[in-house]
């Protein structure tokens, strides 16, 4: 009814990021009025920075089949909520569609690709890293590339999670592998079918960063002045 839909409207401004976790598929499931709730509450907040509670408000009015609904992102969302910005001319969109639709492991494997592609041709013949080239890594985009993980995982996924949980940890990586899902005892977990590639995996669990070669990049990664600003 009215009421129902205004109750959880209210909800939906007022209530804890908890709360809107609930209410925004509870106002999914009610169709055109619950969908045109959702879509006020992203026209509302569009002038402030999107948060992981847009990005779930965003996918949830992408994946109904209303054609209005459509008709809508189209409208006044057409690439998404996160804004593209790079340092160095790189179009992040196909990034931020994969993560919308939040195909991980396509999105995993996007990333580790534009961050070579953020580095120059070298890197991207690669198809990895250096520390240094990390650790001299545009500021912009490696912000952007964290903030889309971000904001379409439920803040569960993304670089600023890894470090927020290291951090935690006293900077102890033997720690943080197991906590992230990473290895299991002595076992590291195998790439690719042993990851966990979507949100049941534990908080910080993507995007990967292979160790083969030993813990400099993703030190370099956790430590990058991107983090400081
Ligand atoms: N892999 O085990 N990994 C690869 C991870 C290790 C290995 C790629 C992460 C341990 C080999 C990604 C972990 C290890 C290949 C990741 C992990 C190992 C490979 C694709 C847990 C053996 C090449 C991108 C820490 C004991 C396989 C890339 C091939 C690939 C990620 C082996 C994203 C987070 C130490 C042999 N592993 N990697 O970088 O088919 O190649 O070429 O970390």
């Amino acid at each position: 009814t009215a009421n129902d839909i205004d109750s959880l409207r209210q909800k939906l401004i007022a209530g804890s990021q908890k709360v809107q976790q609930q209410i925004i598929p509870q106002l999914a499931d009610l169709g055109n009025e619950g969908l045109q709730v959702l879509q006020e509450f992203l026209l509302k907040r569009r002038d402030t920075p999107a948060t992981w509670i847009d990005g779930k408000a965003y996918q949830v009015v992408y994946n109904s089949d209303a054609p209005t609904a459509k008709e809508f992102l189209e409208t006044y969302f057409p690439e998404g909520i996160v804004p593209l910005k790079s340092d160095c001319g790189i179009s992040y969109n196909s990034l931020q569609q994969l993560l919308i639709r939040q195909e991980f492991q396509a999105a995993d494997l996007l990333t580790i690709q534009k961050m070579c592609e953020a580095v120059g041709p070298q890197a991207v013949q690669r198809k990895w890293l250096y520390f240094t080239e990390v650790e001299n890594f545009p500021i912009q985009d490696l912000q952007t590339i964290n903030y889309l993980w971000v904001v379409y995982s439920e803040g569960k996924f993304g670089f600023s999670i890894q470090r927020e949980i290291w951090l935690g940890l006293s900077k102890n990586w033997e720690n943080l592998w197991p906590k992230i899902g990473w290895k299991d005892g002595n076992k590291w977990t195998r790439y690719p079918h042993e990851f966990t590639w979507d949100l049941s995996a534990p908080r910080g669990h993507l995007p990967l960063s292979n160790q083969l070669r030993g813990v400099r990049v993703m030190s370099s990664l956790l430590n990058h002045p991107a983090w400081n600003t």
